[in-house]
């Protein structure tokens, strides 16, 4: 009892914040159509391969009026990949340090995005080509409250739309549209690519642009794929308007972990012109996160520091949906009072001033290490200590299954005994 207590207090002094601010309910009772982009990193945006843009289409779309977007959004999955993005921008909790949360806490208590959704009315479903079991899918999926999931049974799969990990994305997207039109509205749905996935295999013919020249075949792969699941975006956009379903949404993009890793460090420090070292590690764990508001016009890029574990409390924002109750570890992106740090999983950490990674605390302007006489004097250390609290506190609640403690439509902790009755009762 005590330990829930102490968590919640802390979440509700320093990381869950209900201030509304003038973006709060912009996008209300429309669509949510949510990409979670594959192995989409951000340092393909902007860039070029032998002359030709890699990701022509979200560099526009970024820019548009209609979009807000993030270039300082990382990524804090770790073991657990795809899953561990799907599961801190469902909950706003961080994964685990070792394993995957989708597999070894499935059965916990949450307090998902899609469970409060469906209390708003929302329909709720998931797309992803992949077998329904992969990442053990099927069973948090509806642990979740997801209403729906197309799994790979729902598409047409065939020796032209598919290679590698399988369905294409075009193929995805564009045979995901018919369900879509029939799905009561307003809908919350989830859309994960797949062709952008390491070892970034593409059909010769299918590539729009050529492969980067380095050391690196995972790499010089990686810019052929990233264009060909850029492509497929597009497309997507001209599909969710031919179905007239664009008006009605808003449309999320987020890359949903890194797809270069350490060991071509070589071959990306060529294609950066800049070293490696822990600094730029964690810079390259930026992903793309943007929000596309059809009809908005008040689209702009907000440089703070943003972290996966704010997506959840920043949709509710936008959507207008008021949670009192909810705990969250992210704090809605727009709100003014926010905690001053991004946690990794590995403890790392980007704040407005520094970048710790690796005990070694970095300037975040200029990426220069920050030398003093002692650890204790480091700039960096007040942050290390919440950071390692914090990661400490949700990892609690997990292992615990604490929120089964918590009643979160009362907004009140539960004795232990009150939730064995309840759970006798399901
Ligand atoms: C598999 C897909 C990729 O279904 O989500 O998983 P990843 O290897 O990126 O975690
Ligand atoms: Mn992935």
């Amino acid at each position: 009892g005590s330990e829930v207590q102490e968590i919640e207090t802390y979440m509700r002094e320093n990381t869950t914040n209900n201030e509304k601010t003038d973006l709060f309910g912009v996008a209300e009772d429309r669509n949510v159509i949510f990409v979670s982009v594959e192995s989409m990193q951000n340092f393909v945006l902007d860039e070029e391969v032998n002359g030709k843009e890699i990701t022509p289409f979200m560099n526009d779309l970024k820019e548009s009026s209609d979009t807000i977007f993030f270039p300082n959004f990382y990524h804090q999955t770790a073991q657990g990949k795809t899953s561990d993005s799907e599961f801190i921008v469902e909950n706003s909790m961080y994964p685990l340090p070792r394993g995957a949360v989708y597999f070894t806490h499935a059965a916990n208590e949450y307090n998902s995005l899609p469970e409060i959704l469906n209390e708003e009315d929302y329909y709720t479903s998931v797309y992803h080509a992949n077998n329904k079991s992969f990442w053990n899918r099927d069973t948090m999926y509806a642990n979740l409250g997801y209403d729906k999931f197309f799994d790979e049974q729902s598409f047409e799969e065939n020796e032209e739309n598919s290679f590698g990990w399988g369905l294409e994305d075009k193929a995805f997207f564009e045979q995901s549209i018919k369900y879509l039109k029939e799905q009561e509205q307003p809908f919350y749905s989830k859309f994960i690519t797949l062709t952008h996935h390491f070892p970034f295999e593409l059909p010769e013919e299918k590539a729009h642009i050529d492969k980067y020249n380095s050391n690196s075949k995972t790499l010089n792969n990686y810019m052929p794929t990233a264009r060909y699941t850029d492509e497929s975006l597009k497309g997507f956009f001209q599909q969710l308007k031919d179905a007239g379903l664009y008006e009605d949404s808003i449309i999320v993009l987020m890359g949903d972990h890194y797809g270069i890793s350490d060991f071509h460090n070589k071959a990306m420090s060529q294609f950066l012109g800049t070293e490696i070292d822990g600094y730029q590690h964690i810079q390259n764990q930026r992903v793309p996160f943007m929000i596309h508001i059809p009809g908005y016009e008040g689209g702009k890029q907000y440089d703070k520091i943003a972290g996966q574990v704010d997506v959840k409390p920043t949709l509710m924002h936008l959507l207008g949906i008021e949670e009192e109750n909810d705990l969250s570890f992210g704090t809605n992106l727009f709100a003014d009072e926010r905690k001053g740090f991004i946690a990794m999983r590995d403890g790392s950490f980007v704040t407005d001033e520094y970048i710790y990674k690796g005990e070694v605390c970095y300037d975040r302007e200029t990426g220069e290490p920050i030398e003093t006489a002692s650890e204790q004097e480091s700039p960096c250390l007040p942050f290390k200590e919440k950071v390692d609290k914090e990661l400490a506190y949700s990892d609690s609640l997990i292992y615990g299954d604490l929120l089964r403690f918590y009643d979160f439509d009362e907004g009140e902790r539960q004795t232990k005994e009150e939730v064995e009755e309840k759970e006798k009762k399901k």
